[in-house]
C-alpha cells in the first residue's frame, strides 16, 4: 500500500477542485485503502484526496472510537453530491489535518443527504446528522478547494495561517 503524506496549508493542491473519478476500480479503491491507513495514523476522522495532494474525488471517513473498544467504520466514498440539506442549522468546532492544530466554530446545514459511488463502485446513500454531518460536507469542500477558515473572518484566517506558519517553522511538520 502506498503512503501518503497528509499536506498542510498554504499547499496549492488544498486550493484546487478536484475531478470526478470514471469508475470505482482497483486503482481507486487502492487509494481508499492508502487514505484509510493515512487518517487513521493522523488521526482524523475524515480525509480527502486532495489531501494527499491527489485531485480525484474520493474521501473517507471513520467515525468509530477504536480507543473505546468500538470497531472500525471506514466509509469510502466516490463523487459525492450533497441531494439534500436542511434549513436548521449546527455549529461545530472543526478541525483540520491540513491545518494543525487550529479549531474554529463552524456553521453548516444541520442535515445532509448524500449520493456516492461505494467501495465497490454500487451507487449509495447516506443522510448524516451531528459530526458525521458536519465531516462529510468539511470532506465535500476539500475536493471542491474550500478550507473551513474559508468561512471566517480574513482577520482570523489570517491568524490561522500565521500560526500554522510558526508551528512548521518549529516542529517542522
Ligand atoms: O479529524 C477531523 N476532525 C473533524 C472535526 C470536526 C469537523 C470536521 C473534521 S474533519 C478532520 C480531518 C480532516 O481534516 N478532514 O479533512
Ligand atoms: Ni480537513
Amino acid at each position: 500500500m502506498k503512503n501518503y503524506e497528509i499536506i498542510t496549508v498554504p499547499h496549492p493542491a488544498l486550493k484546487q477542485k478536484a475531478q470526478d473519478v470514471q469508475t470505482v476500480d482497483d486503482a481507486i479503491r487502492a487509494q481508499m485503502d492508502g487514505m484509510l491507513r493515512a487518517m487513521y495514523d493522523a488521526p482524523g476522522i475524515g480525509l480527502a484526496a486532495n489531501q494527499v495532494n491527489l485531485l480525484n474525488r474520493v474521501l473517507v471517513m471513520d467515525l468509530s472510537k477504536p480507543d473505546k473498544g468500538e470497531e472500525p467504520n471506514p466509509i469510502c466514498m466516490a463523487n459525492p453530491q450533497v441531494i439534500y440539506e436542511s434549513e436548521d442549522i449546527s455549529v461545530m468546532e472543526e478541525g483540520c489535518l491540513s491545518i494543525p492544530q487550529q479549531y474554529a466554530e463552524v456553521e453548516r446545514p444541520a442535515i445532509v443527504r448524500v449520493r456516492y459511488l461505494d467501495y465497490h463502485g454500487k451507487e449509495a446513500e447516506l443522510e448524516a446528522e451531528g459530526l458525521l454531518s458536519h465531516c462529510v460536507q468539511h470532506e465535500i469542500d476539500h475536493l471542491n478547494g474550500v478550507l473551513f477558515i474559508d468561512y471566517l473572518s480574513s482577520l482570523k484566517r489570517n491568524m490561522i495561517l500565521k500560526k500554522v506558519e510558526k508551528l512548521k517553522k518549529h516542529e517542522a511538520l
